[in-house]
């Protein structure tokens, strides 16, 4: 398929985080975090946060692919690929263990050198995300996650010691992974992995809501601290937001549907609308208000948010979101699972996301016109089983086909309406634990990594057909699709 070529400087790559490839969870002094102590769940079965590391239970992120121990293969692989640049996150427990240190850990910080060093070897730009999913597990049980005000601290802290060292190596970051999924407040493990908070059973989920707008709150507080502080140490930082974007459709064009539609919009643009503007948006302000949340909010807060705001908008983008107020009417809109229907145009995967290529397009152009700010896609992707072949091939053509057909309309988006994009990250080029089910055997990579569900396997890497698609695509700068 003809595609348009993208502008030069354009960063194409991949996207990973720490927890879900690293393994190697207590090598070299690093602590435990929260991710682990997610188990193993499924399509149907959640995974469980458990009260630390107990005996009998499989926590894949333990040893994930042990890219700890592969990463000069991997990365030797991605640049094969053609990779500009690679997206990952530095596992904040192998730096504080605990997240309350005041010194960080020699041994973790020496990993991410040899790491951002093997990526340049190549010419490959490192990305970087502070916090994805991996917030110590003491800060969770002792501090309460982020609903403490100590909690900005310790993320400055740590911030300032990675944006420090790293900062001739690395010059693009990200504060806070998909920091809008903690607008599911009533999911008790999206808070948990988003904001490290555990609910106490029984909490009535207006408690929890009043929990997320604190902790939301702190985070763009620390957030924007820590871009003052990058700032501070090398002014050519390029510091982002990073939200799971997802355009919003009314199931149908009535008023009600509609005005849902804007609700849903704006309780989810919410947390970027902090980050970019540096201030709350009018409608969630209105509604925290007249629900009586109360989050601490100091006016010294205020100056920091006006202070500290992104120099552009990263996000991931898998699936749009179709709403109906049948359930539920635009102005009772506080659960946000509530007002989400099926949307009968589209077909799904293996684990139900709904597949909207147009859905991406409409995604860049709806940022660009709120923020104005330069776009960056940092992750996209499509979960699936692979089957290996006798001769050990994967012949992923739904994979390509899902990959082309978000590609074509970035590209759209790209030339026709002018929508600045600095780059396309998509989701684990090489096979990871899955963020959301702990499986292995829900797989994006171009890359096969001998390991399934259950742990067996030889760890050995393989390319799938998707792996020489991907090649051609960035060697023709995306005209060749
Ligand atoms: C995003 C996360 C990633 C990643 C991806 C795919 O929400 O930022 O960490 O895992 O989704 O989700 P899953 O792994 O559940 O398929």
């Amino acid at each position: 398929m003809q595609g348009y070529k993208m502008p030069n400087e354009f960063l194409w790559g991949g996207a990973v985080a720490a927890h879900q490839l690293e393994g190697a969870w207590n090598e070299d002094g690093k602590g435990m975090s929260v991710a682990d102590v997610m188990t193993v769940g499924s399509a149907e079965k959640p995974r469980e946060i458990t009260d630390g590391v107990l005996p009998g239970k499989n926590y894949p992120n333990h040893s994930a692919i042990d890219f700890y121990h592969h990463y000069k293969e991997d990365i030797k692989l991605f640049a094969e690929m053609g990779f500009k640049a690679f997206r990952t996150s530095i596992a904040w427990t192998r730096i504080f263990p605990n997240g309350d240190e005041l010194e960080p850990n020699e041994k973790g910080l020496e990993f991410y050198d040899k790491l951002f060093d093997e990526c340049h070897k190549y010419g490959i730009e490192p990305v970087v995300t502070l916090s994805h999913f991996e917030i110590p597990f003491h800060i969770v049980k002792e501090y309460g996650g982020f609903t403490n005000r100590k909690t900005i601290d310790f993320f400055v802290r740590f911030a300032k010691v990675c944006f420090d060292r790293y900062k001739d190596k690395v010059k693009y970051w990200m504060t806070f992974n998909e920091i809008d999924n903690q607008s599911s407040f009533d999911n008790d493990f999206l808070m948990a992995t988003n904001s490290g908070i555990l609910f106490t059973p029984g909490m009535t989920d207006r408690e929890k809501e009043a929990a997320m707008y604190q902790a939301a709150h702190y985070e763009f507080v620390a957030s924007a601290l820590a871009v003052k502080e990058g700032r501070k140490i090398n002014p050519n930082f390029q510091i982002g937001c990073m939200i799971n974007y997802s355009p919003v459709r009314p199931l149908t064009p009535s008023s009600d549907d509609v005005l849902l539609a804007d609700k849903f919009e704006q309780r989810r643009d919410f947390f970027s609308d902090v980050q970019v503007n540096g201030e709350y948006p009018k409608e969630v302000e209105a509604y925290i208000e007249r629900n009586g949340f109360r989050p601490d909010i100091t006016e010294e807060d205020k100056i920091v948010l006006k202070e500290g705001t992104v120099d552009y908008v990263g996000f991931s983008y898998y699936q749009s979101t179709t709403v109906s107020s049948e359930k539920v009417k635009p102005d009772e809109l506080s659960e946000l699972s509530e007002a989400i229907a099926k949307n009968p145009t589209l077909e799904r995967s293996a684990w139900g996301w709904e597949i909207d290529p147009e859905g991406l397009r409409i995604s860049l152009n709806h940022l660009t016109d709120r923020y104005h700010k330069p776009l960056f896609i940092v992750e996209n992707g499509l979960g699936a089983y692979d089957k290996v072949e006798d001769d050990g091939s994967v012949h992923d053509e739904y994979r390509i086909d899902y990959l082309r057909s978000h590609i074509a309309q970035m590209e759209k988006a790209v030339a026709l309406d002018g929508v600045d994009l600095m780059g396309y990250l998509p989701w684990g080029p090489i096979d990871l634990v899955s963020a959301g089910t702990g499986q292995m055997d829900k797989r994006y990579g171009f890359i096969y990594v001998n390991k399934n569900d259950a742990g067996e396997g030889d760890l050995s890497r393989s390319k799938k057909d998707s792996f020489y698609w991907y090649k051609k695509v960035i060697a023709s700068n995306g005209e060749d699709l």
